[in-house]
């Protein structure tokens, strides 16, 4: 791809390439079977862990949980760490780690869906809910989805309605340990309805948005929407 990358990112441009290289595929695996495309994506509804088969279509369990980002795993201490929550909002604001841990928090057992076809289901996580956070800062009326930025550069937008969500969590502990540095710690956001690159690790702002505008991987021909249950992966 052409394009550059955004000021202060970084990443490995091999890491990148490679990651591109699927949505070509995946294209031609939808061209092969209609079936799997749907141009209606679910926009709400129930989670998808009741009342329907666990897996997404083209989706493998794995037992281990892979550790998938752009390449670099930046160092922020638990005492460094904030988060930045602004935008479209009435009441901006900077949490550190004990003011958000201070907030009502939920334990709350998803699935973790990866486009690039791993499924790790059943990870329990301690957190509190994106929701609790937005009804803090007071979203103006005109709100419509979160740009959600990490320590190392990422970027990646939910919709409102998405993040809205009971198991959309800012989450710091997983399985009863710390989340750690490779899987976004201190602490990271989880969509567990979406795919989860949705989910920025090392997450540092929650920009509130007048309009849904593409992150990272959404600039670069990765799904604005993103779910899982539709393989709705790329474009
Ligand atoms: N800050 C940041 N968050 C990120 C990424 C990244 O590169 N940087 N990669 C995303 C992608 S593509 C996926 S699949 C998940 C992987 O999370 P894991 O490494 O904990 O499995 O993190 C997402 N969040
Ligand atoms: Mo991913």
């Amino acid at each position: 791809m052409s394009d550059p990358l955004p000021p202060g990112l970084l990443a490995d441009p091999a890491v990148i390439a490679a990651r591109l290289g699927r949505i070509e595929r995946h294209r031609a695996r939808m061209a092969a079977t209609p079936s799997l495309s749907d141009a209606q994506p679910q926009g709400s509804g129930a989670p998808n862990r009741h009342g329907m088969p666990k897996l997404p279509p083209g989706q493998t369990a794995t037992r281990k949980w892979p550790v998938l980002d752009m390449g670099i795993h930046p160092t922020v201490t638990p005492g460094e760490w904030r988060l930045q929550i602004d935008g479209a909002c009435l009441q901006p604001i900077v949490l550190d780690l004990p003011q958000l841990n201070a907030l009502p928090q939920v334990v709350d057992t998803s699935d973790f869906h990866c486009v690039t076809t791993w499924s790790k289901m059943d990870l329990t996580f301690v957190g509190v809910r994106v929701s609790t956070l937005l009804a803090l800062v007071e979203p103006m009326a005109t709100a419509a989805a979160l740009m959600c930025h990490g320590y190392d550069g990422y970027t990646t937008n939910v919709t409102l309605d998405e993040a809205l969500k009971d198991d959309v969590l800012v989450t710091w502990e997983v399985d009863g340990r710390p989340l750690s540095r490779e899987h976004g710690g201190p602490v990271r956001m989880i969509t567990p309805q979406l795919w989860a690159w949705k989910g920025a690790k090392w997450l540092s702002r929650i920009e509130i948005l007048t309009a849904d505008t593409p992150g990272f991987w959404e600039q670069r021909g990765y799904s604005m929407t993103a779910y899982p249950w539709r393989d709705d992966r790329y474009g």
